[in-house]
């Protein structure tokens, strides 16, 4: 019974989660930069939209609902656009 509760939890959660994911970029210094990475993101299916806080040079991923990305996908990804992740912050 304790088991079976333990994974209605566990399912109940996953079942509302889309994340948001702050990640601090390096190398970003004007508009074309966030709309480079923002295009670049978005052709990722797990990845909902993407905002970008130039002033704090943070891109904001929002993610499809029950789907995450990893912090390697990430990675992988802003450096192909030509940028480097500094941190990746999970809420
Ligand atoms: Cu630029």
């Amino acid at each position: 019974m304790k088991i079976l509760l333990l994974i209605f939890l566990i399912f109940g959660n996953l079942a509302v989660w889309a994340g948001e994911i702050d990640v601090k970029v390096n190398g970003m210094v004007c508009s074309m930069c966030a709309q480079g990475i923002q295009k670049h993101l978005k052709n990722e299916p797990a990845i909902r939209h993407v905002v970008v806080d130039m002033d704090q040079k943070i891109v904001m991923i929002h993610t499809q609902m029950n789907q995450d990305i990893s912090d390697e996908t990430i990675t992988k990804l802003i450096t192909q656009a030509g940028y480097n992740v500094a941190s990746i912050k999970r809420k």
